[in-house]
């Protein structure tokens, strides 16, 4: 029996990689125990062969997966940015993001995918009542705190977990966002993009999670990286000084 004949909705959930070999292989087959899953890889010329073990998993599971492999500037947002607008021509529900590192647990999609009755936005949040956070070190999430805190007071979010990259979006919501305005090449894209939600008007919830810090593989966390996110929720609010996001 297919997911559309079960009534389940059709989810399209897009991984994005860089050097994620010993992970996507245990990830991918988590994501698709679930009915009406695909997913797409997208690949920022990973030196660790994970392009290989994505098309390997193409191959195994036909029609499930697929791999983007992206050429030009390397970046978490720039891959989102190239990603999102493909999603959302596709004929699928909802449209998935999460990390490929596993410390996003694929057991709550059903959760995330239900919630997308009621909001256009779900974050799967480490932030909420009922959430934890398994072997994440303290100044991490001190500075994760003070980074939402931060975000949270420049641009009028209220969401608890405005930088979590487990977020499950109705179709129709990607289709509302103008991708082309979203600039942001590295994780500030989770900002800018939630803000551009809220900015469409999009309803934003909050389910949430077990977040697990990364087990294998290295943090792609850098200067650059890091000093675009403190600079990304003042050009949102300089864009959105009209019309505050709420
Ligand atoms: N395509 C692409 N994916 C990226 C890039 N940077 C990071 N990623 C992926 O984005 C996801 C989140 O990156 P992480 O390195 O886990 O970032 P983090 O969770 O803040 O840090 P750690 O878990 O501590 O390493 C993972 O799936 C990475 O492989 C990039 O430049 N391009
Ligand atoms: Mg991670």
């Amino acid at each position: 029996m297919t997911a559309s004949t079960t009534g389940a909705r059709l989810a399209l959930t897009i991984l994005p990689t860089l050097n994620e070999a010993k992970n996507l292989p245990l990830l991918v087959p988590r994501i698709l125990e679930h009915d009406g899953f695909k997913v797409l890889v997208v690949d920022d010329r990973s030196t660790d062969g994970t392009g290989n073990v994505a098309e390997e998993l193409a191959t195994h599971y036909p029609g499930r997966v697929e791999v983007l492999h992206r050429t030009g500037n390397r970046g978490l947002g720039l891959s989102y940015a190239e990603a999102f607008p493909l999603a959302a021509a596709r004929d699928v529900d909802v449209i998935v993001q999460m990390d490929a590192d596993l410390s996003h647990d694929p057991r709550h999609l059903p959760a995330m995918v239900a919630a997308t009755t009621d909001y256009d936005v779900v974050i799967g949040s480490r932030y909420t009542a009922g959430a934890s956070l398994i072997d994440f070190p303290s100044y991490r999430a001190t500075l994760s705190r003070g980074a939402n805190a931060y975000v949270r007071l420049i641009t009028g979010l209220r969401a608890n977990d405005c930088t979590s990259g487990y977020r499950c979006w109705r179709r129709s919501a990607v289709q509302q966002i103008q991708w082309e305005r979203v600039g942001a090449e590295g994780f500030a894209f989770l900002v800018e993009s939630l803000c551009e939600a809220a900015q469409a008007s999009c309803r934003i919830g909050e389910v949430p999670v077990r977040f697990v810090g990364r087990q294998h593989g290295a943090s792609k966390l850098t200067g650059r990286v890091f000093r675009e996110s403190l600079i990304v929720p003042w050009r949102v609010l300089t864009r959105f000084r009209r019309h505050p996001p709420r």
